[in-house]
């Protein structure tokens, strides 16, 4: 493979975008394509540890984590990022900086599904007053318009979103 890409999987919080990141990465593994997975939660951890929630610090997570994605897929390893990445103009601009190809994923549940699940019990703290500014509940996510890829999650498995993104970038291989 000659060239990298960036393929950034957007959505609210608990729409799969982790668990599409992985699961991407353990086929590219399977197919020995070199990779790295970026993830919103690990990130904060670590690189932008010093951020926040407001619109400034969301889309200085994004910049920092695009400027990574593009330094990685310069040198024709796939950077898998999973963020909320909640703004449009945030996100098209590194779609823009990309000097190889950026493949956007709409990782896509329903609200209610998302809240539903609420694997890290997030929801459960915002309805009890505990966590403000959360994302689609009291502050903005605008979907993408034209994502490469849309995974409906609550529609179809892990697997079917999984073969779906591969045979994009087989496609594209
Ligand atoms: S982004 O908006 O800057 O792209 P990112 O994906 O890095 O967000 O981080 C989101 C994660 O931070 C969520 O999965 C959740 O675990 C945690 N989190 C804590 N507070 C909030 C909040 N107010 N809104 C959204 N996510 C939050």
């Amino acid at each position: 493979m000659k060239q990298g890409y960036t393929v950034w999987f957007t959505g609210l919080s608990g729409a799969g975008k982790t668990t599409l990141n992985y699961a991407v990465g353990a086929r590219l593994t399977q197919k020995g394509i070199p990779f790295e997975s970026l993830d919103g939660d690990e990130v904060r951890t670590n690189l932008c540890w010093d951020l926040g929630f407001t619109r400034t610090d969301r889309n200085e997570n994004i910049r920092r984590i695009g400027y990574v994605a593009g330094l990685l897929s310069k040198h024709g390893v796939i950077a898998l990022v999973s963020a909320i990445s909640p703004y449009r103009t945030a996100r098209e601009l590194i779609r823009r900086a990309s000097k190889t190809s950026f493949i956007e994923v709409f990782v896509n549940a329903p609200l209610a599904v998302c809240e539903q699940r609420d694997v890290k019990g997030l929801y459960a703290k915002v309805r009890r007053g505990e966590l403000s500014a959360f994302t689609g509940i009291c502050d903005p996510y605008e979907p993408p318009e034209n994502p490469e890829i849309e995974c409906c999650t609550d529609r179809e498995t892990i697997d079917e979103s999984v073969d779906k993104i591969m045979q994009y970038l087989e496609r594209q291989l």
